[in-house]
């Protein structure tokens, strides 16, 4: 059910989009009309006004009837049928709960040609109690990104497959086969996130599988960082359709969600064997896929706030440039109604 509610809400959308550009033509081929009959010295009357075309009203009138009638109707029912499943106990399962106390946690940062941030984020990650290893997991960099990783303390993992989802795979496994972690966090050797903000997604995991950040609370943004008007709409978008997807009529969805773009997040061990051989996507739009597939898999989602600031060094995904978010956002787009 979750596709067809995603495709009936795009769908009506590019519904409304369509008839306010009619609805715009018809009016502005009205006013014309109207200028014509006062340069004739013709007094206009309301009707003169109003959209013309048969056919157009015609379309007014269906597309009224679509969205006073079947529109809430079909709400209504898609509301009624969910809060009747939840009454009927679904095929919900908790992870067992976890002491959180000495967990071992590995970190997983991604990097490409981030020389410049790469020491730093290092140390950062380092510094932290719990933290025992961290892999840079690197592919392609034409500079010293592995060379700085190392010499800061980190472990270096070259990655086979280029692009940002291989190399998040592709360290998430080395995580699981070189360390005997028991909490692995992914994020990114940016700079654009806190390593202390693990201490607000790792005690989540004491309750669930996988706990997400969320990149888009704004008292929690850094000036220049990358979450301008544009990303945080786009992803609150997108995180509404994943809402939609997973759709549970109590809790408004299956999963709460505000960003599908943060690598920052922390999974159990056992939940990210679980779910690593059904992770596929090799390019930038792999955060929502992780996240559709743990869904899937009955893993229990949460989602938190972090901070978030700019980036050091060259951005190579949504923060390279307008046309490139935009590109990505469409693949996410693909990947969350299709898939
Ligand atoms: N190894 C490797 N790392 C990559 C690749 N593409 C992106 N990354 C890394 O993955 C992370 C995400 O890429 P970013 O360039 O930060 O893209 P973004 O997070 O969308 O945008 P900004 O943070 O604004 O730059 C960064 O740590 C990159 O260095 C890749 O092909 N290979
Ligand atoms: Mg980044």
């Amino acid at each position: 059910m979750g596709k067809a509610l995603v495709i009936a809400f795009l769908a009506t959308l590019l519904l409304l989009v369509a008839t306010a550009v009619l609805l715009l033509f018809e009016l502005a081929s009205s006013l014309l009309h109207v200028v014509s009959l006062l340069l004739a010295g013709r007094s206009p009357h309301l009707g003169d006004f109003l959209p013309a075309d048969p056919a157009f009203r015609l379309w007014l009138y269906l597309v009224g009837v679509y969205l006073l009638l079947l529109v809430p109707l079909s709400v209504l029912l898609v509301l009624l049928h969910g809060l009747h499943l939840a009454r009927k106990g679904g095929d919900r399962t908790f992870p067992p709960p976890w002491d959180m106390r000495g967990r071992r946690t590995a970190v997983v940062l991604t990097a490409l040609d981030d020389e410049a941030a790469i020491g730093g984020a290092v140390d950062e990650y380092r510094s932290l109690p719990d933290v025992g290893t961290v892999l840079v997991a690197e592919n392609a960099s034409g500079d010293r990104t592995a060379e700085v990783a190392r010499q800061h303390g980190a472990q270096v993992v070259t990655v086979k497959g280029r692009g940002y989802g291989h190399t998040c795979i592709g360290g998430l496994r080395a995580a699981l086969e070189l360390t005997d972690a028991e909490v692995i966090v992914l994020t990114e050797g940016d700079g654009t996130f806190f390593a202390e903000d693990l201490r607000k997604l790792v005690p989540y995991l004491a309750d669930c599988d996988l706990a997400l950040g969320s990149r888009t609370n704004r008292e929690l943004n850094r000036p220049g960082s990358q979450m301008d008007w544009f990303m945080a709409w786009g992803n609150l978008f997108l995180a509404f359709l994943v809402r939609l997807r997973f759709w549970d009529s109590p809790f408004l969805g299956a999963i709460q969600l505000t960003d599908v773009g943060c690598t920052f997040r922390a999974i159990r061990r056992q939940a990210l064997e679980r779910i690593l051989p059904e992770l596929s996507v090799g390019g930038m739009y792999f955060s929502p896929h992780m996240i559709m597939v743990a869904v899937r898999n009955h893993l229990s989602v949460v989602e938190a706030p972090i901070k978030f600031r700019e980036r050091v060094g060259p951005s190579k995904g949504a923060g390279h440039s307008r046309r490139r978010a935009i590109s990505i956002g469409w693949e996410m787009l693909k990947e969350i109604t299709l898939r």
